[in-house]
Parts: structure tokens; sequence; C-alpha cells
């Protein structure tokens, strides 16, 4: 796979994401295999829905499915995309891992969420902020507008506080930007970035990939990626790394359950 950015943008890309907390790549994966993934997502999505019901710990309509690790889902040309494997060193150190691979989406009812973060500070008890050390990497399965749920991203604010960033809002120093991201952009975020979900207005679910990227000391309980052995076989060495932490396992587990990952405000 070869890289579309050169090191200068790539680096350009980096400085973004640390000035703003995020950054995007426009129209960056093929759209006729992101419809593949929205086509494998909507069963998962709507099994989930019929074992949660109408309500998660997301909001009314709002849902979170893992997906398994398997085609279209396991295609190493997302997760393993050269550009974005390039920023992530950058952002999140050389010997990163991949812990989390799920999407989110509101549909028809959902609501705006509270304006939050998705991970705690490292060290709640002293109020310092750290570089980055978890990131998530979103693309739509949708074209994403304003009618069908944009995620709300206040730019600059990974740094700060919940408390600190509404007073931002509040006085007028800061904004709420919409990311209508179309089928193919992805975006680069710290998960720390501010940010809230938004109604989805129309009858499509709007199903937002996530994949989790961690620093290599960095344990997230709440996710974590089956990998069927078979799939790991054909893994590129480069992949088996970045997954070491992931249970492999010799039958995929293809019941729906209950997710784990509930608490995701902060
Ligand atoms: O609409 C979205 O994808 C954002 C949802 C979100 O921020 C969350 O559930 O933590």
């Amino acid at each position: 796979m070869n890289r579309r950015y050169t090191d200068a943008e790539i680096k350009s890309l980096t400085a973004e994401a640390l000035r703003d907390g995020f950054c995007v790549l426009r129209n960056h994966f093929p759209r006729e295999k992101v419809v593949q993934w929205r086509e494998a997502c909507l069963p998962l999505l709507y099994r989930q829905i019929e074992l949660e019901g109408q309500k998660t710990s997301r909001g009314a309509q709002r849902f979170y499915v893992t997906f398994p690790f398997t085609q279209p889902f396991s295609d190493p040309g997302f997760y393993e995309d050269p550009d974005i494997i390039a920023i992530v060193q950058e952002l999140a150190g050389k010997d990163f891992v991949m812990c989390q691979l799920a999407s989110d989406t509101p549909m028809l009812g959902s609501d705006y969420q509270e304006i939050h973060r998705d991970c705690p500070p490292l060290f709640p008890e002293s109020g310092i902020e750290t570089p980055m050390y978890q990131l998530a990497l979103n693309f739509p399965l949708v074209d994403v507008t304003e009618e069908n749920g944009p995620l709300e991203i206040i730019r600059g604010t990974h740094l700060l506080g919940r408390a600190e960033g509404r007073k931002l809002i509040e006085s007028g120093a800061a904004k709420i930007e919409a990311v209508c991201l179309k089928m193919g952009d992805v975006m680069i975020r710290d998960v720390r970035t501010l940010h809230r979900g938004t109604p989805n207005k129309t009858p499509e679910p709007r199903p937002m990939v996530v994949i989790g990227y961690s620093r290599s000391w960095l344990l997230r309980p709440e996710v974590s990626i089956n990998i069927p052995r078979d799939e790991y076989e054909h893994l590129s060495d480069f992949a088996k790394h970045m997954l070491r932490h992931n249970p492999i396992t010799d039958e995929l587990d293809r019941s729906a359950k209950p997710e784990s990952y509930t608490v995701f405000q902060y």
C-alpha cells in the first residue's frame, strides 16, 4: 500500500491534530468499499437494536456496535492504511496498539448528547492534561449532512476539562462545529476533544466507524477486538504487532451480546 501524502503533508496533518484535537483526510477510502462496510454493518445494527431496545446509555435511538474482525471489517486497507498509520505514530507513538473496531449510529428519534470527551484524563487529581494517548479514527458509512446527525466538535479543546470547554462556548470564545464527513472522508481525533452527537432527523441510520488506537501502555478493558485465528494467520507482521493485546479466538462468537462499552462520557 502506497502513501498518498508526502512526509511534509503528514507533518502538516499531524500539526493540525495537535493544534485542533483532530484532522480530516478528505476522500481517502474508496466509496465502493465503504458501501460494503455499510451493507455488513446494517444487519449487525438491527440485531443490536433488537437486543438493547430503543434507548442505550448513549441516548435514545443511539447505538454502539462492535464489529467482528472478519471481512469487510478486517480489510487492512482501512486499519493499516499507511497515511493513517504515519499520523497515528506521530500522535500516539511508534509502538501504538489498535484496541477498538466499532460504530456509533444515531437513528431517527435520537437527540443531542451532552458535550463530552470519550476518556478521562490520565491524572484527574492533578488537573494536568498530557500529550495524546487515545485516538479515534472515524469514517461514516453514509454521507453526513446537517440533517442526519453530524458529530459536533469544539476545535482545540483536547487539553481542556469539560467545564472549561463549556465556559469557552458560553462566552462565545469557542464555537461548536458540525463535521459533515462524506463517505470516504476520515477524521483522526484525540478522544478528549470536546464533542457531542446530534439528532438524526432522517429515516436512514447514520453509522460512523470508530477504530481506536492507543499508546502501547494503555489498556482499555471496555473495548477489545476478538481476532479469529484464521484471520490472525493472514495478518502482516505489522498488523499482528498492532493488534497484540487483543484475544485470538478459535470460534468467532456470532451471537449478539450487550455492548460492554457503556460508560463513555467524561
Ligand atoms: O454521533 C456520533 O457519532 C458521536 C457519538 C458520541 O460522541 C458518543 O456516543 O460518544
